[in-house]
């Protein structure tokens, strides 16, 4: 595999240029999962990612249809909705692809203009703008279809201090394992079909304002067996990152066509969450049964220092504790990164989660991608996919 840095074109300084303000973004609200079983997922990211209990709605709370469970760490804020009958259409979907994220909300100032400047640009709706109130105030939330059937849903919560939607109730347990340092989404993966790529590329420019401002082809992401290629899109503060994966033609099967035929469609691939300390948070994590790809060999430890050129001195961590922890390390103009992937968090081999750091560096790991992906390959092996 090449890991050529130099090649990857960088638009670093152009970032936020051409970005268009139609759709201002405050940030990412939360994240919703469809689950089989909400109960025990909530249980799951609470145990073992150190998510607290925050909101939930369901039978409690007159809701006969599906069940909420709302956990959260700093502020990353998760949704694991389950449906409570054969009727509700949240079966179709955890039928078709297990479970998986199915909302990935923003945060905005005014969801009625946002769901109005995206449709006129040609997005499909997926919810028109819906007020919803309780004694602590309204929300408004709208939505549309991204890849797949997942949605962006607009949430406009500058009217409103209860505790996370209407319809919800607080949710207080005796059971609040420790947090493990997680502070928020730094970016979140789509997987698109087969020459699909540029196509969601335009959505997000055309649709939602974004600019392209990283992008991987498949000569720099291959290994000796499989590729891929990739196109990171932002919005204009720089707060949201959405990079757009798509498969390519290898000798053995890219990770993104497995993903697609187990998810049996484009969906969300990997949400990364940043930690300020990722020594502490994996070391935590690991404790808890997380279970994480398999550590680079030695050589790639070896090679670390001469890899990061002038950031090496930069490095704060030492390199023996992030080998023992399988954390990778890359550099780019602005700065270094650490980071670590997880296994898949269901049976299928689909969503992951991605643990960073960054030290300045702005990119997403370019020179670990031969690493990591042989990481993959060798899963992929055990599962008879690759
Ligand atoms: O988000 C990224 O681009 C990095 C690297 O299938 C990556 O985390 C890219 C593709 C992929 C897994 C990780
Ligand atoms: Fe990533």
């Amino acid at each position: 595999m090449m890991s050529d840095i130099k090649n990857v074109e960088y638009g670093l300084e152009k970032i936020f240029e051409g970005a268009q303000d139609f759709l201002p973004l405050l940030g990412t609200d939360y994240v919703e999962f469809y689950v089989g079983n909400a109960k025990q997922a909530a249980h799951f990211y609470k145990s073992a990612f150190g998510f607290q209990s925050y909101a939930y709605k369901g039978l409690e709370t007159g809701n006969r249809e599906y069940a909420s469970y709302v956990v959260k760490q700093d502020k990353i804020k998760i949704v694991l909705t389950t449906p409570l009958n054969s009727k509700s259409p949240i079966n179709d979907h955890i039928v078709k692809h297990g479970d998986g994220v199915k909302v990935v909300a923003l945060w905005v100032d005014d969801a009625t203009k946002s769901w109005e400047e995206t449709t006129k640009r040609g997005a499909k709706s997926f919810m028109e703008p819906t007020i919803e109130k309780d004694e602590h105030g309204e929300v408004v939330r709208s939505g549309i279809y991204t890849y797949g059937e997942t949605v962006h849903i607009f949430v406009e919560r500058k009217n409103y201090n209860g505790v996370f939607l209407p319809g919800y109730q607080k949710w207080e347990s005796d059971y609040n394992p420790e947090p493990t340092g997680l502070k928020f989404i730094d970016h979140m993966v789509g997987n698109v079909g087969w020459n699909e790529m540029d196509k969601w590329v335009k959505f997000y420019e055309d649709v939602m304002g974004f600019v392209n401002f990283l992008s991987f082809d498949d000569k720099q992401i291959h290994t000796e067996y499989s590729a891929l290629m990739s196109k990171v899109m932002s919005n204009g503060n720089g707060r949201i990152k959405f990079p757009i994966n798509e498969p390519a033609e290898g000798k053995k099967k890219s990770q993104i066509e497995e993903y697609l035929d187990f998810y049996e469609g484009p969906g969300a691939q990997h949400i990364a969450v940043a930690t300020d300390d990722i020594i502490t948070t994996v070391s935590k994590l690991r404790a808890r049964g997380i279970e994480f790809l398999s550590t680079p060999p030695e050589e790639y430890y070896r090679a670390v220092p001469g890899r990061l050129e002038e950031h090496s001195h930069e490095l704060r961590e030492d390199i023996e504790t992030l080998k023992g922890l399988g954390i990778m390390i890359d550099a780019d103009e602005e700065g270094y990164l650490l980071q670590i992937f997880t296994k898949p968090v269901e049976d299928r081999p689909t969503l992951f989660f991605e643990i960073i750091q960054r030290m300045g560096a702005r990119g997403f790991g370019a020179g670990n991608f031969k690493a990591l992906f042989e990481s993959i390959e060798r899963e992929q092996e055990k599962r008879g996919t690759l």
